[in-house]
């Protein structure tokens, strides 16, 4: 018997489970829409959640989509949007403070809260790597958010070598589907 289910649909965001009767064969993660799904190992729970569910159910054909495990919905961004900093440039050398200017394509800026298609707010990694995908972008001195539609700004550096990144967030701070974010640039404060 042929217990193998066929992927048929998916829903934004998820983990789509192949698998029945405690066999579970493959996980997908399903972007929005479902239009794309790519293969990619399942965390624990999530694997362990759906085990319980086929075991339950033992239903052959079945699918079993979750939700990831943080839960949250990623608001979805046109692919071919572009986040970049237009200023300084990668390498280059200059005094503190430093003026950064931030650039958007294909998609709009708007203040934090405000609920619109294809907007979101600046964040300015410095000095740290991104952040979680699917949470609310951390507040601190690495992860600096510009909730009130800001496209620049002037931070003070040390002297010494410096990272900087943008990353786009919501109106909730969470990053979009696809993720919307910039080159990760290195400057040297002098
Ligand atoms: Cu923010």
């Amino acid at each position: 018997m042929d217990t193998r289910n066929q992927v048929a649909t998916a829903v934004s965001n998820m983990w789509v489970f192949e698998g029945t009767g405690g066999n579970l064969r493959s996980a997908l993660h399903c972007d929005r829409g479902g239009r794309t799904c790519n293969s990619r190992t399942a965390d624990k729970q999530s694997w362990e959640k759906a085990m319980t569910i086929l075991n339950r159910a033992m239903i052959i054909g079945a699918i079993v989509a979750l939700g990831t495990p943080a839960a949250v919905a990623r608001t979805p961004a046109p692919s071919d949007a572009e986040v970049y900093i237009i200023s300084p440039r990668d390498g280059d050398t200059v005094t503190s403070p430093v003026t950064v200017k931030f650039g958007l394509k294909g998609m709009g800026v708007a203040p934090a809260g405000i609920d619109k298609p294809d907007t979101g707010h600046h964040h300015l990694l410095i000095d740290t790597g991104l952040p979680a995908l699917d949470a609310p972008i951390p507040a601190d001195a690495h992860h600096r958010h510009f909730g009130g539609g800001q496209t620049e700004t002037a931070i003070e550096l040390t002297p010494g070598k410096h990272t900087l990144q943008l990353i786009l967030g919501d109106k909730l701070h969470i990053p979009h589907e696809p993720p919307m974010m910039s080159r990760k640039i290195t400057i040297t404060v002098k």
